[in-house]
């Protein structure tokens, strides 16, 4: 089912039901004026994508587009005819440059991830790099949803305070434990 909708419409609205990895939003609307509803999709850790309605079929004209490097945290997409020119207009919302990683962050930023406990879900520690150390972005209560053991063996804020990641993650850090 491609587009259920007259004019422009969220996907989810439009029957679109098959989603895709790292999806944070869809629209349908015919964006090139050939009055078949295409699809533009806003991925996390990927570009916007764009799918051309050629025949009832979408066929994933990106890079035709010109937006293969518009990798981002996407989170949001619309269209629209914004500035009234009569030719439909996307609008994406992204983490952007006023985010707390961009505000804050003291150096590179790195995701350190595995299904450490072997329950088929990843867990993910992210971590900025420091004065050579790689830190814990988030704080103690926050990674202790997926790391139960963090409230173990650091039993106090302070002592997570002063925790690289490769204390946090031991023998999972990438190369064994605290460095
Ligand atoms: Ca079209
Ligand atoms: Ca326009
Ligand atoms: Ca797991």
């Amino acid at each position: 089912m491609i587009g259920a909708c007259s004019r422009c419409c969220p996907a989810a609205s439009a029957g679109w039901g098959r989603g895709w990895a790292g999806e944070r939003g869809g629209f349908f609307c015919d964006l090139d004026g050939d009055g078949a509803p295409d699809l533009a999709l806003a991925l996390e850790w990927g570009p916007i994508r764009i799918f051309h309605n050629e025949n009832g079929r979408l066929v994933d004209r990106t890079v035709q587009w010109g937006l293969a490097e518009t990798r981002g945290w996407w989170t949001s997409i619309a269209a629209g005819d914004f500035d009234g020119d009569g030719r439909m207009d996307l609008v994406a919302g992204n983490r952007g440059r006023n985010s707390f990683y961009e505000l804050h962050q003291p150096g590179p930023w790195r995701i350190f991830y595995g299904d450490w406990n072997g329950d088929g879900t990843i867990e993910l520690v992210e971590a900025w790099r420091n004065a050579g150390q790689w830190l814990p972005v988030h704080s103690r209560q926050w990674l202790a949803v997926g790391l139960p053991d963090v409230q173990e063996v650091f039993p106090s804020h302070m002592a997570y305070g002063k925790a690289t990641v490769p204390d946090i993650l031991g023998v999972r850090f990438p190369g064994g434990g605290p460095c």
